[in-house]
């Protein structure tokens, strides 16, 4: 495939209802997605880095400099022959992970096109249906989170998620826990806790929770390591894990026993395959994670998803629980057991809305070899 032009495109995506985690709050999405141009095929990769520099230390504004700067010149004019072949072409820029995922996702996407097979199949899955579980953040009252999680539960999900916070952690899982005594429950903090917290993580233990989601630090390996000795409570790593090494570093250390993949976090298909085979080999679970993606992230997640160590739920749920409208024909829907059917036709498997993205973009820019 020869990569004839790149198009960025930002677009201004209200969310259905706001989330907020322990960094903060969001009411829409600043959604940029990148389109790859080969041979009349268009492929498609979301960026997934914040509106803040605040998860990761990407946002958007940065994604989009280093792609137009650096990034996408190294893949412009260039015939790759696939998605594999694109990280080296990128590794001269250090991190920026986020952005090189989006351009990456989309030569992979546009390979998937070109050879005719499921991009799930190209990634290597196996499943035809994933677990489905929900994340829902923090709100202005515990009554709204436990109605929250009223309708999620009836609406099939295999798993709750919560985000926690000081101040917003053992009373609210309390009430849960109370009220729904045998769903598999687990929480995120977001690096909201410090060593000093240990005695309070621990009193979390009496909840039974399926995990704790990166509770100190998002760069730190050692004391998650030393906090997991002192929990029965599985501790699961998202932001602190960046590669395949990452992983290996993580789960030698004994920082972790689940590990969050998103694909983005990881820089593209190929890394997250990477980690995905060595929590394998270490015996260790891994799920989905999400970004509040749009319906091309989505779809990205859902053919990720299908990887066999992909053993627990993960976060990728319903197009309708975030848009009005998705940006992918179908939406992706959750059955009412809390499992996507997994498209069984070529490429992606949604087709894009192209008009409803052109409605919804803000800002577009098209780079030339
Ligand atoms: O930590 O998993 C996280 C959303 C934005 C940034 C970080 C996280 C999340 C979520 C939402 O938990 C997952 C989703 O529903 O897409
Ligand atoms: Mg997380």
């Amino acid at each position: 495939m020869k990569i004839e032009a790149i198009t960025l495109r930002e677009l201004n995506m209200p969310l259905v209802h706001f989330f907020e985690t322990s960094f903060g709050r969001t009411y829409a999405r600043r959604v940029m997605l990148v389109t790859v141009h080969s041979d009349g095929l268009e492929g498609w990769g979301e960026c997934v880095a914040g509106e803040q520099p605040y998860y990761s230390e990407e946002y958007i504004e940065g994604a989009w400099d280093v792609i137009v700067r650096y990034l996408a010149p190294s893949l412009l004019g260039r015939t790759i022959k696939s998605g594999r072949e694109t990280p080296a072409l990128l590794a001269k820029v250090r991190q920026h992970r986020m952005a090189k995922a989006a351009l990456e996702n989309a030569v992979w996407d546009a390979e998937a096109q070109e050879k005719t097979v499921p991009l799930w199949q190209l990634l290597g899955g196996e499943r035809r249906e994933i677990a489905c579980g929900v994340s829902i953040g923090i709100q202005d009252s515990h009554e709204q989170l436990l109605q929250k999680i009223e309708t999620e539960l009836a609406a099939g999900y295999q798993r709750i998620k919560v985000k926690v916070k000081p101040g917003w952690d053992v009373e609210v899982l309390g009430k849960i826990r109370k009220r729904w005594p045998d769903i598999l429950l687990s929480c995120d903090a977001n690096s909201a806790y410090t060593t000093n917290d240990v005695p309070h993580l621990q009193r979390f233990e009496e909840f039974k929770l399926l995990m704790i989601e990166q509770p100190l630090w998002s760069d730190d390996f050692y004391f998650h390591s030393k906090l997991q000795k002192q929990l029965q409570t599985a501790i699961c790593l998202d932001e602190a894990i960046r590669s395949a090494r990452d992983a290996a570093a993580a789960l030698e250390l004994g920082a972790a026993r689940i590990i969050n993949v998103k694909v983005g976090r990881v820089g593209g298909f190929s890394e997250a395959i990477a980690v995905h085979d060595t929590a394998a080999d270490f015996n260790v679970p891994v799920w989905c994670g999400g970004m509040l993606e749009s319906g091309i992230g989505r779809s990205h997640n859902v053919a990720l998803s299908t990887l066999s160590n992909f053993k627990l739920p993960g976060d990728v749920s319903a197009s309708k629980r975030y848009w009005k409208e998705d940006i992918i024909e179908p939406e992706v829907t959750v059955s009412a057991k809390g499992t996507i059917a997994v498209p069984a036709g070529p490429g992606r498997g949604y087709e894009v809305r192209n008009e409803l993205i052109r409605q919804l973009t803000v800002r577009e820019e098209t780079l030339k070899a």
